[in-house]
């Protein structure tokens, strides 16, 4: 079965372009987007598509939400940069807001999501230090199999998967791996009395919406109490509302030691991640020790702060969970022979393919474009259907409709 990638001459045009001068590191669905709106996303030609990955979550808000783009140009006319080497007058006002939005001591703001990664285990090691008593340079992390928090060298280290890590050798000391949803082997890893941190994802989006059994993250949170580890969650994929609580960790009323979000914190315009933690944590990076450019920058955290109010002022963590259920129903309901299974929570959901053909997964999103829906898939087999969180009931079995269409395509 090959798939007939159709593709008008005005697109055609700009892949073109992006294949003569751009870098080879990705390999998109041959679709190029001019706009977004809300749970919609137009192509060159006009063509209308509902866009179930949302930016892999940075999107929650929708696109081009109205009132953050508002917060967005407001502030971008008054003050975008001052660098952390002066004060502006955002910055304390946004750390006050986020801080107790989430119930932590401090925030450090840094900018992309892997940023955010690197500051959480920075912070963990010199917890591990100054307060756990480990040796200087001895500190551990340990990480789940599976996990993907980032393309820097040092998130490609604890990486499990060859297409993130191989060839980019020698790699970061002192990470080690646990199977995911493994209590029994976390616990005899959290037993080295060098071990600063458990950083992990409380659903792990890349590896295909693996979702832990109920009660890991409850015994993830006893075992680092025992042991005396710091718990780091990376909710940059599954926080501000995406599986239907605000955070996932919220799922088990687990509380993190360390918080890190990223994506949807700034709805999906600009680069925006933070790092939550206690004093005991947070103040053992000391000033001029840690930071960025961009870190804290009063655009982003205008934005920021605007990207977190619409998440309750529109009750997304409600319309997730509800708009969840439905979609894993209806998606059901297709009852396709080509679906080895659904799995999700709230509004973060993957569809395991099962065909002969192992590219029956990409074909399936290649017929969803023609039919007007945007999805990749992830690890081969599965896709993930990530829509915004703002997407209407009538608007999720519209969408299912089309998957169903585009399931019949892969019997030909
Ligand atoms: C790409 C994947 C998703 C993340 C979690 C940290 C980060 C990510 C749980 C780093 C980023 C992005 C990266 C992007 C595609 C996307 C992705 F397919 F790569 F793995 F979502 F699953 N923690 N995930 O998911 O945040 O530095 O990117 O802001 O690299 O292609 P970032």
């Amino acid at each position: 079965m090959s798939t007939p990638i159709q593709t008008s001459a005005n697109t055609a045009k700009y892949i073109a372009l992006e294949d003569q001068f751009g870098a080879h590191n990705y390999h998109p669905v041959p679709v190029v987007l001019e706009k977004g709106e809300g749970v919609f996303l137009y192509d060159v030609d006009g063509k209308r598509y509902f866009d179930f990955l949302s930016g892999y979550s940075a999107v929650n808000q929708g696109h081009c939400h109205p009132e953050i783009i508002k917060a967005l140009t407001e502030q971008a006319q008054k003050l975008t940069l001052t660098s952390r080497a002066f004060y502006n007058n955002q910055l304390g006002a946004y750390e006050k807001y986020i801080t107790n939005y989430f119930g932590y001591d401090k925030v450090l703001p840094m900018n992309t999501g892997v940023e955010g990664g690197e500051t959480a285990i920075k912070l963990a090691r010199r917890w591990g230090y100054a307060v756990k008593g480990i040796p200087e340079n001895q500190a551990k992390v340990i990480f789940a199999e599976g996990n993907f928090w980032g393309r820097t060298l040092a998130a490609i280290s604890s990486s499990t998967d060859p297409s993130s890590y191989k060839g980019f050798g020698p790699y970061m000391p002192g990470f080690g791996l646990v199977p995911y949803n493994d209590l029994a082997a976390l616990e005899t890893a959290l037993q080295d009395p060098t071990v600063a941190a458990y950083m992990v994802e409380p659903i792990q989006g890349e590896a295909g919406v693996v979702i832990p059994t109920d009660g890991y993250l409850k015994g993830v949170r006893a075992l680092c109490d025992k042991y005396n580890v710091l718990f780091i969650a990376d909710e940059i994929q599954t926080g501000l509302a995406r599986t239907g609580t605000m955070l996932a960790c919220d799922h088990e009323q687990v509380r993190p030691d360390i918080l890190i979000l990223g994506k949807a914190l700034s709805g999906g315009t600009i680069p925006v991640s933070a790092v939550l933690a206690d004093d005991v944590v947070m103040m053992q990076i000391k000033p001029g020790e840690h930071g960025s450019t961009y870190g804290g920058n009063p655009l982003a955290c205008a934005v920021a702060m605007k990207a977190l109010e619409v998440i309750k002022s529109e009750n997304m963590v409600e319309n997730a969970f509800k708009m969840g259920e439905i979609l894993r129903s209806e998606l059901a309901k297709l009852n396709s022979p080509y679906v080895a299974s659904i799995r999700g929570r709230g509004l973060l959901n993957a569809i395991v393919i099962k065909h002969e053909n192992p590219e029956a997964a990409w074909d399936l999103c290649l017929y969803l474009k023609e039919l007007g829906i945007l999805a990749k898939p992830t690890h081969g087999d599965k896709i993930r259907f990530a829509p915004p969180l703002i997407i209407t009931e009538a608007q999720i079995k519209e969408a299912v409709q089309l998957i169903g269409k585009g399931l019949e395509q892969l019997a030909k």
